[in-house]
C-alpha cells in the first residue's frame, strides 16, 4: 500500500514541503538530484501529480510521463552528458527496486554505465 498524496515523499518535495536540489520545474514536472547518487549525474524526474508508478498510470500521469521523455534529453544536455551516453529508467514495484511509490524516472550518466539490464 502506497502513501496517500498528503504523505507521499515526492508529493511533499513537489509541494516544496521538503527541500530538494531542484534542477528543472514546469507546470507538470519537477527534476531534482537523487539524494543517493549512483552516477556523477543522477537526477529524478517526477510528475507533480501523484501516481504510484508505471502500473498506475492515469491519463494525467501518462501525459506527464510523455513530457518527461521530452525533457530528459534537455536535462542530459544541461548536465553535459548528451554525448557520453545516459540512461532513463523507472523501477516498477518493490521487486524491481522501487522504494518510493510516486512515479519517477532516474536519469543517469557521467560515467560508463553497466550494460546489463538485470
Ligand atoms: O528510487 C528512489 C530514489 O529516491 C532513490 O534513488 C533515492 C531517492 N530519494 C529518496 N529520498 C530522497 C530525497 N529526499 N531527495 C532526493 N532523492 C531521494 P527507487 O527507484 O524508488 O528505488
Amino acid at each position: 500500500m502506497s502513501a496517500p498524496a498528503s504523505e507521499c515523499l515526492f508529493c511533499k518535495i513537489a509541494r516544496k514541503e521538503i527541500p530538494a536540489a531542484v534542477v528543472y520545474e514546469d507546470d507538470t514536472l519537477l527534476a531534482f538530484k537523487d539524494i543517493f547518487p549512483q552516477a556523477p549525474v543522477h537526477l529524478l524526474i517526477i510528475p507533480k501529480v501523484h501516481c504510484e508508478g508505471l502500473a498506475d498510470m492515469t491519463p494525467e500521469a501518462a501525459a506527464a510521463a510523455g513530457r518527461i521523455l521530452q525533457v530528459s534529453a534537455r536535462l542530459a544536455a544541461d548536465h553535459g552528458i548528451q554525448d557520453s551516453g545516459w540512461r532513463l529508467l523507472s523501477n516498477c514495484g518493490a521487486d524491481a527496486g522501487q522504494s518510493v511509490f510516486h512515479l519517477h524516472f532516474h536519469l543517469l550518466g557521467g560515467k560508463t554505465l553497466g550494460g546489463k539490464l538485470c
